[in-house]
């Protein structure tokens, strides 16, 4: 398996992730994704296309280039993006590249009328990736289109612990008591200790070994393929 990755990693390199809503702040850069806070992006809400999030469940819609990543999903009025990150879901595997739609991901009550910013951080074979999406925190549940927000065929998901991930989210009990505001989901969250639970939401993952090496294989020869 580590031999496979490693083998097809340099077909796979460019491919990365995007977020295609809400609208991720550009211009996208792949070759600065993996520069904290947003990729490389500077932020500038007088500029930026800042859209609603509904705190009751938005959908984020995202792209990813690799056989597998995992993902988290977090929150900051800090509109330089530099700080007080709030967790917002469940870390969680993707497993199969493309396309990822998480229907109803909620944000805390409290940010209503405030702007902030969406941050979404992958983790896959070459570490950590950013994007940001500039919003408006607004009350109620957002609509999405479910001809954008869909999976792709052979995706799937679950919810597992990720030491790279975790730090990024703020450790200052008065916000978050230690624990995530992964208000979407009823129990799980992601300082739990135990990997891959199954939740609301979220299916288990297909059993793993054999079809994480289907999907190596399946990505590494479309990355190839895509590269000529
Ligand atoms: C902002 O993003 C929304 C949603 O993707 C899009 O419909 C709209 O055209 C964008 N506006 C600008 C100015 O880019
Ligand atoms: C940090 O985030 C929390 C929760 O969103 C918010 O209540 C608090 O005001 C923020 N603190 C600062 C210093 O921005
Ligand atoms: C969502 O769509 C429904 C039906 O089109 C509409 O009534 C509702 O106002 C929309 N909600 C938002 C938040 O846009
Ligand atoms: C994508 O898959 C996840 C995990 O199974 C699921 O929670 C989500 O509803 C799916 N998205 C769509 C648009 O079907
Ligand atoms: C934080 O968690 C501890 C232990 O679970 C609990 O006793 C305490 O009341 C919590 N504090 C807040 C502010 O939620
Ligand atoms: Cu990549």
């Amino acid at each position: 398996m580590a031999l496979l990755k490693l083998l097809l990693l340099p077909a796979l390199a460019t491919a990365h992730f995007t977020i295609s809503a809400p609208p991720s702040v550009g211009p996208f850069d792949e070759d600065t994704e993996g520069t904290s806070p947003c990729g490389g992006v500077t932020l500038d809400f007088t500029k930026d296309n800042v859209t609603d999030f509904h705190v009751g469940g938005e959908a984020i819609e995202l792209f990813l280039g690799h056989p597998q990543a995992n993902w988290l999903f977090r929150t900051t009025t800090d509109l330089t993006a530099s700080s007080n990150w709030t967790q917002i879901y469940p870390i969680f595997t993707q497993t199969g590249t493309g396309d990822y739609c998480q229907e109803a991901v909620a944000a805390p009550a409290s940010l209503v009328g405030q702007q902030g910013v969406l941050g979404v951080v992958c983790d896959g074979p070459d570490g950590l990736l950013y994007q940001c999406a500039a919003v408006n925190f607004v009350a109620g549940s957002g609509n999405y289109s479910t001809s954008s927000c869909k999976n792709a065929t052979g995706v799937s998901a679950a919810f597992a612990s990720d030491s790279s991930l975790t730090p990024l989210v703020s450790t200052d009990a008065s916000q978050t008591n230690g624990t995530t505001t992964a208000s979407a989901s009823s129990s799980s969250s992601a300082s739990s200790s135990s990997s891959a639970s199954a939740a609301p939401g979220l299916a288990p993952s297909m059993n793993g070994l054999v079809g994480s090496i289907a999907a190596v294989f399946v990505a590494g020869l479309l990355g190839t393929g895509l590269m000529l």
